[in-house]
């Protein structure tokens, strides 16, 4: 398959899952293939890539937590369905991604299938791992697993669920993932075992997740559940549970964040009391409908994030790149101009050492020589002077051109070849600048012209139409659907 075909179908496998779970985002893509445009001219983006394949389009809900926690059963329950195996021996070591599907699909589909997958960046966690475990990002399909699941409730989502999370045997891949699953989700669960809330059993996890997540501008994404809590009604101590649960997590460094205390109806020990029971009913009642509040502003938060995309795209490309880009082409400017004279004091220190070798009169005998040689054939033209000056400019040339590769290649090392959160690759867009037929002296990067800005303003013209459609979709400002009608 040629990059071609290859950017080809993945577009169409985008347009087809977006039309058939997240319709409202349809509109955002030619936004995108435009900027697309503006990018690969100035060498940003290849010729057959695109942002449409960079970015995240599906909110992603990362459920993580120690072992045996119910984890699983939580996501069962959430989703509808009996997708992941549950058991009190650990039963899972991979990561399970659940998407919608045409069909449920309970046996897994290999890690791989994920990078072909236009829905979500994996392909970037092969390369996490590869950065901390050499050779395991290849053996992605010992880490992540895909699962599928028909009907509404992971339409336009993405799920994960993990394996027990135990950081004192933890490998270092593994580790690596969580930490990039936390980075990648929109929403983080972490679940704890209500069975064994006290802090020993739980420190190092608590250490890894929250730590981490301490001083994460999103810390807001991250819910900390306790779950099993039927376990605590025959004590009926569910509040000393809680609080001493809330402390440990305090003494991990965490400061704030949202709490919840759940339970499985299902897997739930019976509680006899009926006061009891109705006081645990209604307490895990309330959190999970909070929680589930929770997931659904995550499709929401997403779409404005997708399309909030473009316009800080925008400015990072006026503010940050271009004069980045700029910066370069100076320093190879610079580099190059300072060559050329070093290079122009040598040929003339190379024919000045000859001349005094050679001697004055030989000197002056072989000037009278070339200016003297007119021939009929050139219509009288100094040929011998002409070619001198075309060897002379010949020499000058061919070092300048050296210099310019040379400088060119020495200043492109300095540059990301992937920067910002899409991975442009500012490497190649300023040796766009430095092809033989541009002058050393252009100021404005290759591709930054008045198109280019032209371009960028109907962008941002579509992303204020986009942001209208979302707001109008989710918030309903105008009151359009409940207006009642004019009087
Ligand atoms: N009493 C009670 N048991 C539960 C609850 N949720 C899950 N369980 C049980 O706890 C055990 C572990 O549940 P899982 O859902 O497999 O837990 P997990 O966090 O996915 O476990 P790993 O994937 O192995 O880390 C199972 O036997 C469940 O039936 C709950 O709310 N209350
Ligand atoms: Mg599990």
């Amino acid at each position: 398959m040629t990059p071609r075909q290859a950017l080809q179908q993945r577009l169409a496998a985008l347009d087809a899952h977006l039309r058939a779970e997240n319709p409202n985002l349809l509109p955002v893509i030619p936004t995108f293939r435009n900027f697309d445009r503006v990018l690969v001219r100035l060498g940003l983006l290849g010729p057959h890539e695109s942002l449409t394949t960079r970015i995240p389009w599906w909110p992603m809900i990362a459920v993580l937590g120690t072992f045996s926690a119910g984890k699983s059963t939580f996501l069962n329950g959430y989703l509808g369905a009996p997708l992941q195996n549950t058991g009190n021996q650990a039963v899972d070591d991979k990561f399970t991604v659940i998407c919608h599907g045409q069909e449920t699909r309970r046996e897994a589909l290999p890690g791989t299938a994920l990078n072909a997958d236009p829905r979500f960046p994996f392909y970037r966690i092969a390369d996490e791992i590869e950065k901390v475990a050499a050779g395991e990002g290849k053996r992605i399909d010992n880490y992540l697993q895909l699962k599928t699941l028909s009907g509404d409730r992971a339409r336009g989502k993405i799920f994960i669920d993990s394996p027990g999370f135990d950081a004192d045997d933890q490998r270092r891949s593994v580790l690596r993932l969580v930490d990039h699953i936390v980075e990648l989700s929109d929403l983080v669960l972490v679940f704890f075992d209500g069975r064994h809330p006290e802090p020993g059993a739980m420190q190092d996890t608590l250490k890894h997740l929250v730590a981490k997540t301490v001083d994460r501008a999103d810390a807001r994404k991250v819910c900390y559940i306790l779950n099993q809590i039927d376990t605590t009604a025959k004590e009926d101590n569910l509040e000393a549970v809680f609080g001493a649960w809330q402390r440990a997590i305090a003494q991990a460094g965490l400061v704030s964040g949202r709490f919840y205390a759940l339970y499985d109806s299902k897997s739930a020990v019976a509680i006899a009391d009926d006061a009891v029971r109705a006081r645990y009913e209604a307490r895990r009642d309330s959190d999970l409908a909070e929680l589930q509040v929770r997931i659904n502003e995550v499709e929401v938060a997403r779409a404005y994030r997708i399309v909030g995309m473009i316009d800080s795209l925008v400015k990072e490309l006026k503010g940050e790149i271009v004069p980045q880009l700029a910066a370069a082409m100076k320093r190879w400017r610079k580099l190059v101009l300072i060559g050329d004279a070093v290079w122009l004091a040598l040929l003339a220190l190379l024919f000045g050492g000859i001349a005094s070798l050679a001697g004055g009169d030989t000197v002056s005998a072989f000037l009278t020589w070339l200016t003297q040689s007119q021939p009929a054939w050139a219509g009288g033209l100094p040929v011998g002077v002409l070619a001198a000056l075309v060897v002379l400019a010949g020499l000058f040339g061919a070092g300048h051109f050296w210099l310019r590769s040379f400088m060119a290649k020495r200043v492109a090392r300095s540059l990301p070849e992937r920067y910002g959160d899409v991975d442009l690759n500012l490497q190649q867009a300023f040796l766009r600048n430095t092809r033989f037929f541009r002058s050393i002296f252009r100021k404005k990067p290759a591709g930054w012209s008045g198109g280019a800005e032209k371009r960028i303003f109907s962008i941002r013209e579509a992303v204020a139409e986009h942001v209208q459609r979302i707001n109008d979709l989710f918030t309903d400002p105008a009151g359009r659907r409940n207006r009642a009608p004019a009087e």
